[in-house]
């Protein structure tokens, strides 16, 4: 088995780099930008909340987790008073599931808000049953008891509500929470583990407050949904980390509703990257900005010298002013978090993981291809349509979907149940961040994405799984479809549940 090692220039070619030095007055600014009517300071004071893990029992092999979305309050640094909030079993986001491949798996989610809500496991190879998109609906007071057995490789996923037409307002209020998958590989990787100590996890969400504290959801019509003037991270505004180890992975989340963000660090040094959605890549990658639609994620390493201070940034970057409008958010500068590495830091051996043990999705075996166009919050023209099933697919092919974003509008595709390989953008290989194993791809206006997907271990001619945009007013306004996996032979069973159908 080889070992793949990282180049030492990746974490060790910053010396002639100065750190920045923060003083204790330092304010992380809000995002300036164009399509947002204020820039919020917010003083940096907070210690950065790490989210709880779910605690879980295991009964007869099977591990038991019970989620409750519930409304709550927090307060929030320099507000005047609470902020009204939904969450996962607290006032705000929600505990991080760690799961390991192989175990099965049963999460009791009970909806204790004043309306149906569902939570779907982003990123989660499942049955379309479990899967918790629209067909899953909970109503207030019940609990949906999804189990499926966990079996794709270790990555960084997440889950989150995808009630028909109202994902936009449950993620903002504050529903979301990560899942950490564990796999043979993940747990004999030299690579920071300790949770919420050397291995951190941020979920990255812009939001706008009033003057009363309250989360403010705008709906005035541009695009691509609300850009908010205030970045919280782990649900929190102004947070630093302090930093105790030499060598720091950040499993990093977009978890906004609209906004795309073009990550990099202050003093222009390296981030490495070492996974994206679906689990590592084969290789590190060096990257001065790391761009993430919302709903990607990607794991990366940072190295830091003893007492020094850098600061994550939302960087003003030219990624292509066609490609990327400046409505995006994707080029608005904003500080995201600050880290404070401690005077003496723990010592990191040098990252090695094994290389992948599974290909990618392989496009030589794709028995056919399909095209989705995005535009005018439809995909080929038609609005998401809960009795109507647009695809079926055969369990145990794979396929080529050629997704077309047809307008100036930037836009995403996320596909459930799958972790995709992406063949070409415009017929030109992938930048390699894009390489590995995703579920979820920033399209760029105008242009054409090739995608392999292949399709295993689970059918149902009856339930659907959702493909869609997935900036989520674009989502909740129709710019989503539905296909069912079939076994060959089950054509004539293929229909869907219809609206309001209630699983539990
Ligand atoms: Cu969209």
């Amino acid at each position: 088995m080889s070992l793949r090692r990282l180049p030492r220039r990746a974490l060790l070619g910053r010396s002639a780099l100065i750190p920045v030095a923060v003083l204790g007055a330092a304010t992380l600014p809000g995002c300036s930008s164009l399509s947002t009517t204020a820039v919020t300071d917010v003083p940096v004071r907070t210690p950065l909340p790490i989210p709880p893990l779910a605690p879980s029992t295991t009964e007869r092999g099977v591990r038991r987790i019970a989620l409750t979305a519930q409304e709550g309050s927090i307060q929030l640094p320099g507000m005047p008073g609470p902020t009204r909030t939904w969450g996962f079993s607290g006032p705000f986001l929600g505990p991080t599931l760690r799961l390991r491949r192989g175990e099965d798996v049963e999460i009791a989610v009970t909806n204790r808000l004043p309306e149906p809500t569902s939570v779907h496991w982003h990123g989660m190879h499942l049955p379309a049953a479990m899967d918790g998109g629209p067909h899953q609906s909970i109503a207030p007071g019940a609990t949906w008891t999804p189990r499926w057995q966990v079996d794709q490789e270790a990555a960084t996923l997440w889950y989150h509500p995808h009630p028909h037409g109202g994902t936009e307002r449950h993620v903002h209020r504050g529903l979301a929470g990560l899942v950490l998958l564990e796999d043979d590989r993940s747990e004999e990787a030299v690579l920071p583990r300790e949770y919420g100590a050397d291995d951190v996890p941020l979920i990255i969400q812009d939001r706008s407050l009033d003057a009363d504290g309250q989360l403010v959801l705008r709906d005035d019509g541009a695009e691509p949904g609300m850009l908010g003037d205030t970045i919280m991270v782990n649900g929190m505004i102004g947070a630093y980390l302090e930093v105790r180890s030499a060598l720091l992975r950040l499993r990093i989340l977009n978890g906004a509703t609209a906004r795309t963000l073009t990550l990099g660090l202050a003093d222009g040094r390296a981030l490495t990257m070492i996974a994206s959605d679906g689990g590592l890549l084969d290789e590190p990658i060096e990257l001065t900005s790391l761009r993430l639609a919302p709903g990607e994620r990607a794991e990366v390493l940072l190295a830091l010298d003893p007492g020094e201070t850098v600061r994550l940034r939302g960087l003003r970057t030219d990624l292509g002013a066609v490609a990327v409008p400046a409505t995006t958010g994707a080029h608005d500068e904003c500080d995201i978090l600050e880290l404070r590495a401690a005077p003496r830091l723990e010592p990191a051996p040098e990252p090695v993981w094994q290389a992948r043990q599974r290909r990618l999705p392989d496009p030589a075996e794709a028995v056919r291809s399909r095209g989705f166009v995005l535009e005018g919050r439809t995909i080929n023209g038609r609005r998401m349509d809960m009795s109507r099933i647009d695809e079926v697919v055969h369990l145990g092919t794979t396929e080529i979907w050629e997704v077309t974003n047809g307008e100036a509008v930037p836009h995403s595709f996320h596909v459930h149940d799958v972790q995709m390989r992406l063949l070409d953008i415009d017929g030109a290989a992938p930048p390699p961040e894009l390489a590995g194993p995703k579920d979820t791809f920033y399209l760029e206006p105008r242009r054409r994405y090739r995608l392999v997907l292949r399709f295993e271990r689970y059918a149902d001619p009856h339930m659907p799984y959702m493909h869609h945009c997935h900036m989520l007013l674009h989502e909740d306004g129709g710019m989503m479809g539905q296909f069912v996996v079939i076994e060959p032979g089950q054509e004539h069973l293929v229909a869907a549940p219809g609206p309001g159908a209630h699983r539990s």
